[in-house]
């Protein structure tokens, strides 16, 4: 049973929580055979065009082109990103029904492994602080990530989200070197298979990425308090019929998503 007070508590210090075992074995199974499936088919079509990126995620993973055979699997993971269970999550903290944004599907290198940058959500395309600054004050996005394998790949800095960097992080993320490794009061974020982590998009973080750690995440983008600066793509629903084969709940959480960035799309 899910303490709300707690959780606002955690969030509100932290920028972060974890919530262990929030998928069972069958599951995992079940959204992991979806994600490989579309894993499978990025791998093939960079190998038949000869073009190789030593890459360690897929985005927009609701696309339709990846269900051109069985639209089943794209009901389910679309189940899933506007279940209930993570959206109800989202609603006590934002205080409103949060608006979908993006997936992402981690998984480990091929070639080489390497450290990524130190970054807030918040910097992408925006150069300017005092633009960044803005941003993060009038909107809020956030990750919500459900790990298949062990994945303990992400550090976070708790309390970043809810102010400016210091000195010494502002240096790091904006300098020469933003991949350095000691930046101070980092934490790793350690999860097990059917562990799930929420976390502000706005807080200082990075990723790291290790041909010997095999990773299989993943990670659903949401926000709230109005549009997103960016807006995201249509994605499957550019086809409005994919909103009849839903249940009512992810109906909803959809129809919600579809009417804030439909103008945007016209
Ligand atoms: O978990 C990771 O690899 C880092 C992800 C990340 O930095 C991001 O999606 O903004």
């Amino acid at each position: 049973m899910i303490k709300f007070d707690n959780l606002k508590t955690q969030w509100n210090t932290d920028g972060y929580i974890i919530f262990p075992n929030f998928i069972d074995a069958v599951k995992i199974k079940k959204l992991r055979r979806i994600c490989d499936r579309i894993l499978e088919q990025i791998q093939a079509r960079r190998e038949a065009n000869r073009e190789f990126k030593d890459v360690t995620n897929i985005a927009y993973l609701t696309e339709i082109q990846y269900f051109q055979d069985d639209r089943l699997p794209l009901i389910e993971l679309l189940e899933f990103i506007g279940s209930p269970q993570i959206v109800g999550i989202l609603e006590k903290i934002a205080g409103e029904i949060p608006l979908f944004h993006n997936t992402q599907y981690f998984y480990q290198p091929k070639f080489a492994s390497w450290e990524g940058d130190w970054h807030r959500d918040s910097q992408f395309d925006a150069p300017d602080v005092e633009l960044e600054k803005i941003r993060m004050q009038e909107f809020t996005g956030v990750h919500f990530r459900v790990a298949f394998l062990t994945d303990d790949r992400l550090e976070y800095i708790p309390g970043s989200q809810k102010r400016w960097d210091t000195e010494i992080e502002f240096n790091i993320r904006k300098g020469r070197n933003p991949k350095f490794s000691n930046m101070p009061d980092r934490q790793r974020i350690h999860l097990k298979p059917g562990d799930a982590c929420l976390f502000h998009a706005w807080g200082i973080h990075r990723g790291s990425y290790r041909i010997d750690k095999p990773r299989r995440t993943l990670d659903i983008i949401y926000g709230w308090g109005g549009k997103c600066y960016f807006t995201p793509p249509a994605m499957c629903f550019s086809q409005p019929s994919i909103l009849d084969s839903l249940s009512e709940p992810a109906r909803q959480f959809f129809v919600h998503f579809i009417e804030t960035y439909r103008h945007a799309w016209e």
